[in-house]
């Protein structure tokens, strides 16, 4: 077979929107790209929604954009298995699944798709099999990645060119930032985006750029961050079209956009802030000097993906911008100095934007022939014609 007609993917919505944006994301990509049949399967319709606007909360079935999306409950339905499954993020498939898994003579390639990380054991464990305990199947790893020996990442075949096509055309900025009520960018001004969760660091940063020397912009889509951001402006709330001012800093609250839109948000700025999983993988396709601010755990288990990650990101950038890149990023972060962004951190960093520009370009270029979605379709093919020939 060298491709499945019908792809499933299970998702379940453990908290925040990386797991579904993942997900979302590469059913389109399935689905567009290579004309297979792809069923996405979520437990959270209202956190779906938030990505994709059109997606009905109250229907168990429906289609979006070339793909049909199910609601996942606890009465799971007697469905035709796909060729290829993916269970994303270890959720558990369902046990009606799973027993028809087993009761086919061909078997599905089922995959548990996991967890993006930058860290040396991911390559020995992508691709492993995981035989299922009692059933005749086999579950098989795939890690995502950022060198060839993973899954690589998700980029859509034409995301790049859309990029250019988008910042090479004023028009198509002006409107975008119209569409929010912002007029565009001024040539001395800076423009951020800040995606976060809640941060000790926040009211530190908010201080140093609105003391800052030149006028910066802060636009900051809504969630878990804007209390914070309210209370250091001394306001009770902050909502979608709120502008707050202060010194040098003005920061615009932005609605939550659909993933497109969000895209083009880190196209447009200058620098942007980003965090958990998908937002940093796009702001690395946007080609901009970015901060992660990683999804915590518990003890400190991510201050060591943070390192790899920025051990594997700096390779090649000139040691002044590794350290100002490393330091603020430990503080952003509760590194050894939890809780607090010294206005040197930022101005080092800010100071060596355009080197980090350029170095974003190279890293894109470095990434980008190493597709997720073209991984996982080979991967499929050698599973299914080595089964074909044990057959
Ligand atoms: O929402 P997150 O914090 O998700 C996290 C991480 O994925 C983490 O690894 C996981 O373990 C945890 O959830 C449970 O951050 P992330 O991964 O960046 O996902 C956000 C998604 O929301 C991403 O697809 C981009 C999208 N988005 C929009 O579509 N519109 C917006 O306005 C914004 C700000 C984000």
């Amino acid at each position: 077979m060298s491709k499945p007609a019908r792809c499933d993917i299970f998702c379940t919505v453990v908290d925040n929107y990386g797991d579904i944006g993942v997900c979302w994301r590469l059913a389109r990509q399935l689905a567009h790209e290579h004309g297979i049949a792809v069923r996405l399967w979520v437990d959270d319709l209202a956190s779906f929604r938030r990505l994709c606007p059109e997606v009905d909360v109250q229907l168990a079935q429906q289609h979006c954009r070339g793909v049909e999306v199910r609601h996942w409950t606890a009465l799971f339905p007697e469905v035709e298995t796909a060729q290829l499954v993916i269970e994303a993020f270890a959720c558990e498939l369902p046990e009606r699944y799973v027993a028809a898994m087993a009761a086919q003579e061909r078997k599905s390639v089922w995959i548990n798709l996991e967890y993006l990380s930058a860290e040396d054991w991911v390559e020995g464990c992508h691709q492993l099999p995981s035989p299922h305990p009692s059933l005749p199947l086999v579950k098989y790893f795939f890690f995502p990645g950022f060198t060839p020996q993973t899954g690589g990442l998700l980029l859509e075949r034409d995301l790049l060119a859309r990029r250019d096509a988008f910042q090479q055309d004023p028009q198509a900025l002006a409107e975008f930032w119209q569409a929010f009520g912002v007029r565009p960018s001024r040539p001395d001004e800076t423009r951020i985006s800040l995606f976060s969760y809640e941060n000790p660091a926040l009211p530190d940063l908010l201080r140093t750029w609105a003391q800052g020397r030149q006028p910066l912009t802060c636009l900051l889509p809504e969630g878990r961050a804007l209390p914070q951001v309210a209370a250091f402006f001394g306001s009770a709330r902050a909502a979608p079209g709120d502008v707050f001012k202060r010194g040098n800093l003005e920061v615009r609250v932005l609605p939550f956009v659909e993933q497109e839109r969000y895209d083009e948000l880190l196209w447009a700025c200058d620098i942007n802030f980003v965090r958990g999983e998908d937002s940093c993988v796009r702001a690395q396709w946007a080609a901009k000097p970015f901060v992660w601010h990683i999804y915590p755990q518990h003890d400190g288990v991510h201050m060591h993906k943070l390192r790899a990650f920025m051990a594997l990101y700096c390779a090649g950038l000139p040691t002044d911008a590794v350290q100002a890149l490393h330091a603020l990023w430990e503080e952003w972060n509760g590194g050894p100095d939890a809780g607090a962004i010294s206005a040197h951190g930022w101005n080092d960093f800010w100071m060596r934007r355009s080197m980090l520009r350029q170095h974003a370009h190279t890293w894109v270029q470095h990434l980008s022939g190493n597709s997720l979605a073209l991984n996982l379709l080979d991967f499929f093919r050698k599973i299914d014609r080595m089964r074909g020939l044990q057959n």
